[in-house]
């Protein structure tokens, strides 16, 4: 049989891109595959959420007679234990676990990464059948190895991020994952059950005409914030105008269509949210890693999200993340309204 050499997985590309790096270990194309692998399994139940409510109690009443667990605590679980289980992770932060967990075993306390991932991001889309994701970070511990890692491995600022990724169930399922060498994108072939790379070196278009924001609090938002909006509503058509308002409400879909197409997203802080809502360490700075490599820009509409130095876990950050030019003319107006 001809093999295919077309078709690149995402464990040969891991591999080809280790051996230009002599000194490589190994340990983070093994770490991607582990969360390829529990992607995998999250895809599945994903796939068939709509059908929780025809199983009926034999399909929500699990062997142990506990319900049966909600699908965000399950993806949380599967890239937890994925991580556990490999060899490559010391420790993990999840949007879903009120601190960080400690793998502390003799495998993991010679591993060189922590993890911080929010396990399903949108899961409120789920009922409704739309588009969610996994956002994960990859640090570098900082304490040494031999022993369990600790808080100062996860509170590290997002420019020290060595690899950052998202899944996002759709109506394909795909990979993306960056590390400073470039962002590349692989889709779930389900008939193989293999990533395989799809979309090679990533690049954001400069400029794009998508905008992305609950315009539902417009009234709450800052005065730059609102001239902004207003004015990619009033462009012209010579200016690619008037831009495409585009909200799912699931972050990952809406950073993956601005990342392939251009455009912008924004999170600002409201009235009653100064911080707005997004989390930094899961949501903000892994897509923000992703996006600067990829030639975009974030901020949290006063300095670099990945220049934030983190002083807990689950603290929320504003964030407008996007194509170059766009994120350059919302910072104008930002700088105007001060
Ligand atoms: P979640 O982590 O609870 O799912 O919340 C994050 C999601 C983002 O994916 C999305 O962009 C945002 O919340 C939508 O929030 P809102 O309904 O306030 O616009
Ligand atoms: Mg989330």
């Amino acid at each position: 049989m001809m093999v295919n050499r077309k078709i690149l997985t995402l464990d040969e590309f891991t591999i080809q891109q280790l051996r230009q790096f002599p000194t490589a270990t190994g340990e983070l194309s093994s770490l991607l595959r582990d969360m390829g692998l529990a992607a995998k399994r999250v895809n599945v139940e994903v796939n068939k959420a709509g059908l929780v409510d025809i199983l009926g109690d034999a399909g929500s009443i699990n062997i142990q007679g506990e319900d049966v667990k909600k699908l965000d605590v399950y993806a949380n679980n599967q890239f937890m234990g994925a991580l556990k289980h490999g060899i490559s992770c010391a420790g993990i932060g999840s949007e879903e676990l009120d601190d960080f967990v400690i793998f502390d075993d003799e495998v993991s306390n010679n591993s060189k990464y922590v993890v911080l991932f929010d396990p399903l991001d949108g899961s409120g889309n789920i009922d409704v059948n739309i588009s969610i994701g996994t956002i994960f970070s990859v640090y570098r511990r900082v304490s040494p190895k031999g022993s369990p890692c600790t808080r100062e491995d996860f509170l590290q600022p997002g420019n020290r991020q060595v690899a950052a990724g998202y899944i996002i169930y759709g109506s394909s399922t795909m990979l993306v994952y960056a590390t400073k060498r470039g962002v590349n994108g692989f889709t779930l072939d389900p008939s193989i059950g293999e990533f395989c790379l799809s979309h090679p070196n990533i690049q954001c278009p400069e400029s794009g005409n998508f905008y992305s924001v609950n315009h539902g609090y417009f009234f709450q938002y800052q005065k730059g914030v609102q001239q902004y909006i207003t004015a990619c509503q009033k462009k012209t058509k010579s200016e690619g105008g008037p831009y495409t308002q585009r909200y799912i409400g699931s972050m990952v879909a809406d950073v993956h269509r601005n990342l392939l197409k251009g455009g912008i997203f924004m999170y600002p802080g409201t009235d009653s949210k100064p911080n707005g809502k997004l989390r930094l360490l899961y949501e903000c700075n892994p897509l923000a890693f992703i996006i600067e490599v990829a030639g975009g820009k974030a901020t949290n509409g006063e300095q670099r999200i990945l220049d934030i130095q983190p002083q807990q876990l689950h603290q929320r950050s504003p964030l407008f993340i996007g194509s170059k030019l766009m994120m350059e003319e919302l910072e104008n107006y930002l700088m105007q309204n001060k």
